[in-house]
This record gives structure tokens, sequence and C-alpha cells, in this order.
């Protein structure tokens, strides 16, 4: 099968922890490549509209101040499977429920600050990517 590309994001709660590399590393060792990495402050406008298909939902307001209220890191990865490795290797949304051996067992704080982003599927893999990054900016 062909490698393909998620969209993933260290969020505030692991970059406040330090824990940028130790995610990274958990990527790294579930099969995903990083192509393309930056850390940035995620503005307002830019929250909401990354995450505009939660908006109806009740925690939207306290997921977009939590996810500007510290740098984040988005990345791009790559391998076989992308957005299904990465799901795996993130674990559940809820941090009690999640697998062991997974990012968010090993640090997630809460049901929110859950450490890390990614996509849910192929399509929306393409659009999280575009939304963050030039297609120069992808070297894999
Ligand atoms: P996912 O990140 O596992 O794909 P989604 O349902 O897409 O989970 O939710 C997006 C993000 O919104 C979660 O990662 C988490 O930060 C936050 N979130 C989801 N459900 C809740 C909740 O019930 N309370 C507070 N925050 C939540
Ligand atoms: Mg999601």
């Amino acid at each position: 099968m062909a490698a393909t590309r998620t969209f993933s994001i260290i969020k505030p709660d692991a970059t406040r922890r330090n824990l940028t590399g130790a995610v990274t590393k958990m990527l790294e060792e579930a099969g995903l490549r990083v192509v393309a990495s930056k850390r940035i402050q995620m503005s307002r406008e830019q929250a909401e509209g990354f995450y505009a298909v939660h908006s109806e939902r009740p925690f939207f307001g306290d997921l977009v101040d939590f996810m500007i209220g510290g740098p984040v890191v988005v990345q791009v990865l790559e391998g076989e499977d992308a957005v299904k490795r990465n799901r795996d290797v993130m674990g559940a949304t809820n941090p009690s429920d999640a697998a062991e051996g997974t990012i968010r067992k090993a640090y997630a704080e809460s049901i929110e600050a859950n450490s890390v982003h990614g996509s849910d599927s192929d399509e929306n893999a393409k659009i999280e990517i575009d939304f963050f990054f030039k297609p120069e900016e992808i070297v894999g």
C-alpha cells in the first residue's frame, strides 16, 4: 500500500509540559514520518476555523480557548495508511478510555487537554494540511 498523509497537532497541554519530542517519538515509532512541522501560536480565528465542524457542540468555546492558550506544533505525517495509523497511536478522545501504549493514555490530562489532534479521514487530512501548510513547506 502506498504512503499517505495525515495532519497532527501537538496541543498546548503537551507543549507546556515539554512533550513535543516524546509525542513525536511515539508517532515515529508507530511508523509515521514527520514531513512538515512548525510551532505556532494559533489565533482565535484560526482555531475557530479549524474546529468549525464542532461549532455547535457545547464544548466549542472552551476548546477554542484551550487551543489558543499556548503554542502548538502542527505537523504533516506520512506513512502507510497514515490516518488510521495516527488515530491508533493517539488513542481514544477521553484518556480514561485510551488503550495502553497510546499517546493519550501516556500523556493526556483530560478529555479536552488530550495532547494531540489527528485527522479522521483522508479527505479531512487534505483540508487540514492545506489549512496550515503551503505545498513547498512539505518535504517528504
Ligand atoms: P478527536 O480529537 O479524538 O477526533 P473530536 O470528537 O473530534 O475528538 O473532538 C475534538 C476535540 O474536542 C477533542 O480532541 C478534545 O480536545 C475536545 N473534546 C471532545 N469532546 C469533548 C468533551 O466532551 N468535552 C470537552 N472537550 C471535548
Ligand atoms: Mg476529531
